[in-house]
């Protein structure tokens, strides 16, 4: 079964996804995600340039050995760029794979080792108070399990919370440069704690709390939110410092037993190896687009399964419905598999354009049967949304200091 054809298609469905379609010799088809938020005409032409040329004529079987002839085989190795190409090619790879065998690939990596997926959906607010209600509402539409983040007073913007009340799907709009936004993390410090004060005195502890810190703290200030948190309970603190210097996490560890949780923007094992291996985290969140498709995300999973290391994939809307139909796979199948992060299937256009069967009830999410990933793409109706420029904010510190956004 050869490769004969590798399509690249580009489509704004509100935001931009990447979609990659590679068709066999004897007409079956699989897609994958290559979406890199603000960077997405980079991977087109990576893939377009210099992948796709390489992959015709190559057997579509052979998802291993594609794989390492894109990452060995290419000398450079890593980066975004380049693993977010190698992640599409992988996920539609698999999808063939699943295709051929009449399987849905869950089957193909082991089957089930549950019944259902437990998802965590994001409350967001312009106050603890409307955080409160926000999260109340998904409460009672069955979430078990809900990432609070509100907006912090005096800061005309906050991670996670727009300042313009718009829908969080629209987060990408329109962008074509990089608007700034500033961070004080002494006014997030006199917020913070008040916000899970009042979660777990409204909702008790029968609700899962977590909170994504997106990098705006050094270390140490982490171990203090880390301390200050401890007794609220939290499934776990996502992103509290940067780990590029992965002992960067000793520092945490060695102050606080709050559970911790990492890794969205990896590309690879090594970005978390030392993190995994001395127990520094407790879920591992790397997502299929960004660390090289479904392979490595298996190895990852089986790595950190030796470690107490459970995995909670990265669901944020920039990751195409494609990603979380792969993720659906691998978390269905993974015995360490922990949690999956949800902000639903996206607007209309965009479940037009991506056609999936994924029942979600009561917080929980059902695989598809089908054979394959179990999702479709209609290029038809992605090429009526061209691609938009956009960009993700940039962020500074009061004094004008760049900053982690
Ligand atoms: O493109 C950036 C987003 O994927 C990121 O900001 C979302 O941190 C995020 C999350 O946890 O969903
Ligand atoms: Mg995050």
């Amino acid at each position: 079964m050869k490769i004969k054809e590798i399509k690249v298609i580009v489509c704004n469905p509100g935001r931009n996804f990447v979609t990659v379609k590679i068709i066999t010799d004897d007409g079956i088809y699989g897609i994958g995600d290559a979406t890199l938020n603000g960077r997405e005409m980079a991977v087109v032409t990576y893939l377009e340039e210099h992948v796709a040329p390489c992959l015709i004529g190559r057997d579509a079987q052979n998802i291993e050995d594609i794989w390492q002839y894109l990452y060995r085989g290419v000398y450079w190795r890593k980066g975004a760029v380049n693993m977010a190409a190698i992640a599409a090619i992988d996920m539609a790879l698999w999808d063939i794979k699943g295709k051929v065998a009449g399987l849905p690939v869950y089957q193909l990596l082991g089957g089930k080792s549950r019944k259902a997926v437990t998802l965590y959906a994001h409350a967001n607010g312009e106050n603890v108070e409307h955080t409160l209600d926000e999260a109340e509402r998904l409460i009672k539409e069955g979430f078990k399990a809900i990432r609070l983040q509100s907006a912090i007073p005096d800061l005309a913007v906050t991670y996670g919370v727009l300042g313009d009340k718009k829908d969080y799907f629209e987060l990408q709009g329109d962008r074509p440069l990089p608007p700034e936004q500033e961070w004080s993390t002494q006014k997030y410090f006199n917020m913070i704690e008040d916000l899970f004060i009042k979660a777990r005195a409204r909702f008790g502890n029968n609700v899962e709390l977590l909170h994504d810190v997106h990098s705006r703290l050094t270390p140490i200030e982490s171990a203090r939110l880390g301390k200050i948190l401890e007794k609220y309970n939290l499934l776990f603190l996502e992103d509290a410092s940067i780990a590029e210097n992965q002992d960067n996490y000793k520092i945490i560890r060695q102050h606080t037993t709050i559970p911790l949780a990492i890794g969205e923007t990896y590309n690879t094992i090594w970005d978390c190896k030392d993190l995994i291996q001395n127990q520094l985290i407790d879920y591992i969140r790397t997502a299929a687009t960004h660390a090289g498709g479904i392979t490595p995300m298996r190895r990852i999973a089986d790595f950190a399964s030796l470690y107490n290391v459970k995995t909670a994939p990265h669901g944020a809307p920039d990751l195409s419905p494609i990603c979380f139909s792969a993720h659906m796979h691998l978390n269905i199948w993974a015995p360490n598999f922990g949690i999956q992060e949800f902000v639903g299937f996206g607007n209309d256009i965009s479940k037009k354009i991506f056609k999936q069967d994924i029942s979600v009830e009561n917080g929980m999410a059902y695989v598809s049967e089908k054979p394959g990933l179990g999702i479709d793409f209609d290029e038809e109706e992605a090429k009526k949304h061209p691609y938009k420029r956009s960009y993700l904010p940039v962020c500074r510190l009061e004094d004008g200091t760049l900053w982690n956004w």
